[in-house]
């Protein structure tokens, strides 16, 4: 019976972390391709400035999250006949359109038949630098909307975006997220840069369920005897769990550290971060929650882990552990993310 369900959390488990999401990235060198990958993970994984960093068709990976440039549609190299099957246009999940300047006919083309199959958000960069004697931001921008409704041959959105001041990039992971499929959606949500006290919310729920699962395989392997907690646990497993969602939040070791200058309440909150992703430090937490009760809120996670496994001590000790973790990292990454927009406000003045 456990062992049934072991499976099948297991199974969760596998289908939360093996989930992808693939984004193409289709524009002119140096439109920002590289610069909004980055702006979207939260992480430097592509080198901004670098030509042709990446292998046209090689994914860029961050925890699941699958970046691809996209060379130019119908080039000598590239011809149409064999483009959607050379790049896998199918496999796809949406398509940013990076643009900075002209359009050549061919990437007209390429967009009217991407656009009738698959997602595709249109991201004017660099808005930052928008600038024209005469003319009004606003102008401008409605000029860039006018151009690309001919583009695409429909009246379809534009994000304008700026890597610099970080400008509309909360718009457009919001509107990603919007567009994926459930699985995936909670994927971009754990996986991608919070730009939003909204989008915030919604990486705490994700990591919750992972939470909840996470603690269920852990009472189910059993492994490792918390003295004074009287259970026995996979240390393993939950130190792997939080190691994710402190990632999840973007709080690596160094924005911890640098907490305490724009926000001291949390110097105790940071240091406790950093403390239980250790094994040491989270058999110390494992024993705060001896004899504590089961979790109101976590009773919706049952049917994925099963009522047996739910009931037990080490759930329940390990759970608790988890969502005091994720209350850490949810209020240190909310600091974090108030002191980015303080910053940029300025930046907009
Ligand atoms: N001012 C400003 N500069 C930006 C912005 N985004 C990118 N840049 C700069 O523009 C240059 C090109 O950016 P990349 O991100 O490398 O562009 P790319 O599309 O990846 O270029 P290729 O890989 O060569 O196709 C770099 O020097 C960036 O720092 C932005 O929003 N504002
Ligand atoms: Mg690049």
């Amino acid at each position: 019976m456990i062992q049934d369900h072991a499976k099948k959390i297991l199974n969760e488990l596998n289908k939360l972390e093996s989930t992808t999401v693939k984004v193409g990235l289709f524009g002119q060198p140096g439109a920002g391709k590289s610069s909004l990958i980055n702006a979207l993970t939260g992480i430097e994984v592509s080198k901004p400035g670098v030509e042709n960093d990446m292998t046209p068709g090689k994914p860029i990976e961050w925890k699941g999250l699958l970046f691809v440039d996209l060379p130019g549609y119908g080039t000598e190299k590239y011809p149409k006949e064999t483009y959607f099957n050379e790049f896998d246009i199918f496999s796809f999940d949406l398509f940013l359109c990076v643009f900075d300047g002209k359009w050549r006919q061919a990437d007209s083309e390429f967009f009217q038949k991407v656009l009738k199959m698959k997602p595709c958000l249109f991201v004017r960069n660099k808005i930052d630098t928008l600038w024209e004697k005469g003319y009004t931001t606003e102008q401008l921008k409605e000029r860039i909307h006018e151009d690309i409704k001919k583009l695409a041959n429909a009246d379809i959105k534009v994000y304008f975006t700026s890597c610099k001041t970080n400008e509309g990039l909360e718009d457009l992971s919001d509107s990603i997220q919007q567009i994926l499929e459930p699985t995936k959606r909670e994927k971009w949500l754990k996986e991608a840069k919070a730009y939003s006290l909204n989008f915030l919310q919604g990486k705490r729920k994700v990591c919750e369920k992972y939470i909840a699962i996470s603690s269920g395989l852990s009472a189910v392997n059993a492994l490792n005897p918390i003295r004074g907690a009287d259970i026995a646990v996979d240390i393993g497993v939950l130190s792997k769990c939080f190691n994710d969602i402190k990632e999840s939040f973007g709080l690596d070791n160094n924005t911890l550290k640098q907490l305490h200058t724009y926000a001291p309440r949390l110097n105790n909150v940071a240091n406790r971060i950093i403390e239980y992703v250790t094994k040491a430090g989270l058999q110390l937490l494992l024993k705060k929650f001896a004899g504590k009760q089961a979790l109101k809120g976590f009773a919706k996670y049952v049917p994925y882990i099963g009522q047996a496994i739910a009931a037990s001590t080490g759930y329940i000790v390990t759970s608790n552990a988890g969502k005091m973790y994720l209350d850490y990292c949810y209020k240190a990454a909310e600091a974090v993310l108030n002191h980015e927009l303080h910053i940029n406000e300025g930046t907009f003045k």
